[in-house]
């Protein structure tokens, strides 16, 4: 029987992409690390791979203080292993061990036929991800297999990320190495090659015969990687409960919990800090518009929506099919009603391109010289009309005062007249930004084609197709992705295939609305935990049970109540939507891996445990109402009112909605952590 300490376990996570940036779990492990670090203090280590390129720039390199890890740290190099050991610099600074794979690659054949024979796991000779992934592995079961045999007194737990660090998972459960394991997976592979393909991924996922799906995808090997590592984990989680239902018919294995993925939350003390960044944002991007659209600039902009969706250029997957086809219906929509509103709609989508569009680049330059010719100008008249009032001597006033028709010189007319000649052009505004290598098959753009959406200023609904992440120093719209979506007024996320989904969750904690689905990890979560999402500034389109039509319906249904909403409205709706960022944050999400963690010590040490205390995960959730749970003021009862509706009425009364005299919505004194879940949350 063991005797370890399970009260102040040592905590090792593992993965791919601790400082290390390839995708959406660097996000989930550095913005959880605050509050791990916290918990854990100096038994808290990120175990990940040493990459020459961007380790240095990400970690301060500092000496092992442990000595057990120091012992075996030494050892390794001894025999070959390049590894670095320090801090991590990001909120938090956790400890970092990063081994170098490449270091130890004489080893890569005997470790697959060594996984062979105990796992019987396959691994062909040319993919690199596996080989690297195999030496990380054998790298992290041989560090982890020495420190439990040195460290006695105390527990440890392994918690490895995503099958790119999974293989030391069945090796250490082999090896009856003395720890407790978890993994999570973000993802299966096999579900996200099947989704991207055209098949009904949800209605069949019970039927896939899944070792041949993988074979004729020739990720059979990395399949048996994910899978053996499900299976030996002593806790198997994923992030989502779309994503369990997945990794349970194509891993078998049903996942023990969900462990959702939090933001690191930063809030503003002035309570309206972010309706001010909106407005400066928003600014920007209308500098941008009115550059691209030049010629074509006959729209206001006091009544212009920003709508974005943005992420990997996974056209299917992340539902950018989806997104046109709505906006097409809406573009009639707001034909059909006459309404006074112009939707631009951003797809900001990184593809391969030549160059930008020398359209594109012109149109910036035309408008900054107009605007440059006008500041000038306006000095200029702001000085005459100085000067003739300043020699006023006496006499009649009025001759003191500039005649308005004479505010303008002639040569400044002819100037003016020859930048608004640049400003004519013959074609209409573009839709992509720049040259796209692969234009003619592009399906962003086929798509476009074929419905015809060409900016025309008939059209209510514009489109602009940007296929490169945004930043300040792009020459056509400087502007961070952050400050981007703070200026927008929705970011629409119709995916098909998402584990979680960060990009909804940050424009929630920017108190941006958004539109999900309940195909979604993010969007299923919100609609496990609020009433009625839609008042909070989160609609979710209905993908699983709806047929695909009334899918793009729903979404285009959406976006035209949004476009009905007065400026009053949505400034509210933000709100709103800002107040739900408590929810996201990692000090209450942290509290899902507290328990997984619980979970594994659990069910390695049942002996340290009182008998009552099952350490399973408690899955009763408690929904956050909608927000007009409460009685109703005399105007409105018996009525069926909407929160808009009860807003604007409240506002005419002269009430702040902070002020109501009834819970309207979710305070920000309510505890987050009570709201989502009952009982011992203790680890
Ligand atoms: C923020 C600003 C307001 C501005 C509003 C515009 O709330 O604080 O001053 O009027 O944004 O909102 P809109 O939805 O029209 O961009
Ligand atoms: C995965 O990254 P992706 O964009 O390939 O993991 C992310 C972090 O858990 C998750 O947000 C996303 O949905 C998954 O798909």
């Amino acid at each position: 029987m063991s005797h370890r300490d399970v009260h102040h376990p040592f905590l090792f996570e593992i993965a791919w992409e601790v400082a290390n940036k390839v995708g959406g779990i660097y996000t989930v492990i550095k913005t959880k690390a605050p509050v791990t670090a916290q918990e854990f203090g100096d038994r808290y280590v990120l175990i990940g791979p040493l990459n020459s390129k961007s380790s240095a720039a990400e970690v301060e390199a500092e000496n092992v203080t442990n000595p057990h890890m120091k012992e075996i740290l030494d050892e390794m190099k001894r025999q070959g292993v390049n590894w670095m050991y320090g801090r991590w610099l990001i909120e938090g600074a956790p400890h970092v061990l990063l081994f170098d794979t490449s270091s130890i690659a004489e080893r890569l054949d005997a470790w697959k036929g060594d996984l062979w024979k105990v796992a019987g796991i396959p691994s062909p000779p040319n993919d690199q991800e596996t080989n690297d992934a195999i030496l990380f592995g054998y790298l992290v079961g041989w560090f982890l297999g020495d420190f439990v045999a040195r460290e006695r007194s105390k527990a440890v737990i392994a918690h490895f990320h995503e099958w790119l660090a999974g293989v030391a998972i069945p090796l250490l459960r082999n090896r009856h190495t003395d720890l407790t394991t978890i993994f999570t997976t973000h993802a299966t592979l096999l579900g996200r090659y099947l989704c991207a393909g055209s098949v009904d991924f949800y209605n069949n996922i019970q039927h896939f015969s899944v070792d041949e799906e993988a074979g004729k995808r020739g990720i059979y090997h990395r399949y048996c990687i994910e899978r053996g590592a499900a299976h030996c984990a002593d806790v198997f989680t994923t992030v989502s409960q779309i994503t369990a239902y997945e990794a349970e018919h194509l891993l078998k294995r049903k996942p023990d919990g969900v462990l959702p993925n939090g933001l690191n939350v930063v809030k503003f003390s002035a309570m309206h800090e972010f309706q001010n960044l909106h407005a400066r944002n928003k600014e920007k991007i209308h500098n941008f518009v009115r550059g691209h659209f030049y010629g074509h600039y006959d729209f206001d902009l006091d009544n212009t929506l920003y709508f974005f969706t943005a992420g990997r250029y996974e056209y299917r997957n992340k539902g950018v099919d989806m997104f046109i086809e709505s906006l097409s219906r809406l573009n009639h929509r707001l034909k059909a009603c006459n309404s006074p509103m112009t939707v631009v709609a951003f797809i900001v989508m990184p593809a391969a391109t030549q160059s930008f569009a020398v359209e594109a680049l012109k149109g910036q330059a035309v408008t900054k010289q107009l605007q440059e010719t006008v500041k000038d100008i306006t000095e200029k008249i702001g000085q005459r009309i100085f000067d003739k009032a300043a020699r006023y001597t006496g006499g009649d006033i009025s001759r003191a005062v500039i005649d308005p028709t004479e505010l303008l010189t002639n040569e400044e007319k002819i100037l003016l007249k020859r930048r608004v000649i640049a400003l004519k052009r013959d074609s209409l505004p573009l839709i992509v930004t720049h040259n796209l290598i692969d234009d003619v098959s592009d399906p962003i753009l086929n798509q476009i084609r074929r419905l015809q959406l060409f900016n025309h200023p008939s059209d209510r609904v514009k489109i602009i197709f940007h296929p490169e992440f945004l930043s300040s120093n792009n020459p056509l719209i400087g502007i961070d992705y952050e400050d981007f979506v703070r200026g927008c007024h929705l970011g629409v996320f119709p995916s098909y295939y998402e584990p979680w989904g960060y990009t909804p969750a940050e424009c929630t904690v920017m108190g941006v609305p958004s539109i999900t689905t309940n195909l979604s990890g993010f969007g299923g979560f919100i609609e496990e935990i609020l009433e009625n999402s839609s008042d909070y500034g989160i609609y979710i389109v209905d993908r699983r049970l709806k047929s695909v039509d009334e899918s793009v319906d729903q979404l285009a249904d959406h976006m035209l109540q949004f476009c009905q909403k007065s400026r009053r409205q949505r400034i509210n709706q933000r709100n709103r939507t800002e107040r739900l960022s408590d929810l996201l944050d990692w000090k209450v999400m942290g509290m899902e891996y507290v328990r997984a963690r619980k979970l594994s010590l659990h069910r390695a040490y049942p002996d340290s445990f009182s008998g009552s205390d099952s350490g399973e995960f408690d899955h009763h959730k408690v929904k956050i109402p909608k927000p007009l749970s409460a009685p109703a003021s005399p105007r409105i009862r018996g009525g069926n009112v909407s929160v808009d509706d009860l807003t604007d009425g409240m506002q005419q009364l002269g009430y702040e909605e902070e002020e109501y005299p009834f819970p309207l919505i979710l305070r920000r004194s309510t505890s987050a952590r009570d709201l989502l879940s009952e009982g011992d949350l203790g680890g």
